[in-house]
């Protein structure tokens, strides 16, 4: 069996490690392929930074630090401290010594004319992350928004401001001329089921199938496409969708996500998509615009819950496959 998932940065790496365990215990052939947000990259200090990448690798490594949910565990802040004192970098954008590490190996084989997705397969060999990862591209499309008086990098709007400035706007820069990463497609026309991961549907899960034949490629995917809401009775689970969601005029909840993202079969993106217990009201209006939905507990307070999700994520995919609707 073979699973692909759409995913952003912390809310997909929880999710991605939720899918691992399930697979681990119950589908031990299956194989995960991780398709990832780089919207958020940039360079910083002449450092290649990719926060999705690094959060899942992180995660999935047992690496990473779960309270904040980006970086390493057990890091330490000496180099940045030195930046600081040069007066280099963003002093609001914290590197920590280990993921100094990780930019500079990254940047070190980017100057050599190692794409991304190759630098992405030599980082992660270094574990047995059980999943596969890829960037949604190898080219440098880098999320800006649009605020009054200008616009940011989506790192600057989110690190620095907390998203506290109105965003009148998200542009994907560069977007028109990016080129789905080697294996992106092939991962989606082989999968037999797509997850979309409860990330950011706006800057993660927008900024993916913005790439010019992603969208095209999941339209005629044969697998089934299975989404798990961000949004749990009216509030974001994690980050700040709702602002990003506010931005574009879609409502902070489960049911206007599904209906943003759309029915697969009225050319949108999803095939099915799952709500927490608290939504289930949204259960009809979601049937109505093509959408098998089904709710369960959406709160990845653990990896046992995420793996429970990713198993009714794949049960409802199964439903679906199987023309029970
Ligand atoms: N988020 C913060 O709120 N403050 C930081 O100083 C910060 C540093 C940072 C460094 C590397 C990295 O990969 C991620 C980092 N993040 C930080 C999180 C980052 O903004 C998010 O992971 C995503 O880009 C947004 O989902």
């Amino acid at each position: 069996m073979k699973i692909t998932v759409l995913s952003g940065g912390v809310g997909g790496a929880r999710f991605l490690r939720g899918v691992r365990a399930h697979v681990q215990r119950s589908l031990p052939h299956a194989e995960i392929t991780a398709i990832v947000n780089t919207g958020d990259d940039m360079w910083l200090t002449g450092l290649r930074i990719a926060p999705d990448l690094d959060s899942i690798m992180y995660t999935l490594a047992g690496e990473n630090d779960e309270v904040r949910g980006w970086g390493r565990v057990g890091e330490t802040e000496r180099v940045s401290g030195e930046l600081r004192a040069y007066g280099v970098g963003w002093p609001w954008f914290t590197l920590g010594d280990l993921d100094i590490g990780t930019h500079i190996t990254r940047s070190h084989w980017l100057r050599e004319g190692v794409p991304l997705s190759e630098v992405t397969r030599r980082l992660t060999s270094r574990w047995d992350l059980g999943v596969r990862l890829i960037p949604a591209t190898d080219d440098e499309a880098e999320t800006h928004v649009v605020v009054d008086g200008g616009d940011l990098h989506f790192q600057e709007w989110w690190t620095k401001h907390r998203a506290a400035l109105t965003a009148r706007a998200f542009v994907h820069q560069g977007v028109e001329k990016a080129r789905p990463a080697p294996g992106v497609l092939e991962a989606i026309a082989e999968a037999d089921v797509i997850l979309v991961a409860p990330s950011n549907p706006v800057v993660s899960i927008g900024t993916i199938i913005d790439i010019p034949g992603i969208r095209e490629a999941i339209a005629v995917a044969p697998g089934t496409v299975v989404g798990a809401s961000p949004i749990i009775a009216g509030t974001v689970v994690r980050g700040m969708a709702d602002v990003c969601l506010t931005a574009i005029g879609v409502a902070t909840s489960a049911e206007a996500v599904a209906l943003h993202y759309g029915a697969r079969s009225a050319g949108g993106l999803l095939d099915a998509w799952l709500v927490d217990d608290a939504d289930a009201a949204a259960l009809p209006a979601l049937e109505a615009a093509g959408i098998a939905a089904s709710a369960v507990p959406l709160w990845m307070r653990d990896t046992d819950t995420s793996a429970q999700i990713a198993a009714d994520a794949l049960a409802v995919a199964a439903g679906v496959g199987a023309g029970i609707r």
